[in-house]
């Protein structure tokens, strides 16, 4: 694993964009909503980048991860001075109606699933549509036969939404970046309540997937003093009863499975700042 990253100068920055899009609200209204977009340095509109989708924690907003973290200097940093492959990163958000942010672990259980339909249907054609990345065409078979360079992670309930989105789409998305937050698929913080059920159920979609191991990837983190430890931990030693579905090797050359948890990280932007940083590596590799 890579040593810790801490904020730096760096030679060469990438650029924050904000693209917009129109969805339904609760009320069947219009409503605009935006992402926004890391481009990496020396994006051109040519070259094709392979795309990570990183979404934000209960009561957040797409600039969470921005202002409370050093997210864009660690990617900068580590696009530009270690010469990990870069990829653009967009930062949505699953809240659609105003003044419904605020946690809500029901309201917010339910929105990260709803946000399924408004991933594949509108925001990745409006990302993908404008930004060069390597689907085709944004309709579902162009999400299909780019889904190998498609990566969703999320902190806390956009980790709930990054479990969400493995089990409903991953038709659009290979690799998963789960980060302190576990699958609500029983229940709010069922991976501690209802920990095999919970891990049954994503075994039983990985199945239903028709994807073989090596076509779906998971690296799940958190720490030791993290709110979210107990659900994470019960869930993940669930899964490792399901090795045919959830291979653990090392890495993701000969697995697809691979958890880390920190000592003593909490509950923070920084900390899952931390994990994007020693997951970037291993992103679109296999
Ligand atoms: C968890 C998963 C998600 C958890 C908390 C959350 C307490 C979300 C919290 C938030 O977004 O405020 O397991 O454990």
């Amino acid at each position: 694993m890579r040593a810790k990253f801490h904020q730096c100068d760096v030679k060469n920055r990438g650029k924050i964009k904000r693209v917009t899009y129109t969805v339904k609200n609760s009320k069947g209204e219009a409503v605009e909503k935006y992402a926004n977009v890391y481009l990496p340095y020396g994006y051109d509109g040519v070259k094709k980048y392979n795309i990570l989708y990183l979404m934000h924690g209960g009561g957040g907003n797409p600039d969470a991860w921005l202002d409370s973290c050093m997210l864009k200097n660690m990617l900068d940093h580590s696009f530009c001075d270690e010469g990990v492959e870069p990829c653009i990163v967009v930062m949505p958000t699953f809240y659609t109606d105003t003044g419904e942010a605020g946690f809500d672990p029901d309201g917010d259980g339910r929105r990260t699933m709803a946000f399924q339909t408004e991933l594949k249907e509108v925001l990745i054609p409006a990302v993908e549509g404008k930004y060069c990345t390597y689907a085709e065409t944004t309709d579902a078979a162009g999400q299909k036969a780019s889904r190998m360079h498609r990566a969703f992670g999320g902190f806390s309930m956009g980790s709930v939404t990054t479990w969400n989105a493995f089990m409903e789409n991953m038709d659009a998305i290979a690799y998963f970046l789960p980060l302190s937050g576990d699958c609500w698929a029983v229940e709010p913080l069922g991976g501690k309540s209802h920990p095999d059920e919970t891990a049954e159920i994503l075994h039983d979609k990985a199945l239903a997937s028709g994807y073989k191991p090596d076509e779906y990837f998971i690296y799940t983190m958190t720490g030791t003093k993290d709110i979210a430890f107990d659900q994470l931990l019960g869930q993940v030693m669930a899964m490792r009863k399901y090795p045919d579905t959830f291979i653990e090797a090392g890495g993701f050359a000969a697995g697809n499975f691979l958890w880390h948890f920190e000592e003593e990280f909490i509950h923070s932007y920084e900390c899952v700042c931390q994990y994007v940083y020693w997951a970037l590596p291993w992103l679109f590799k296999a």
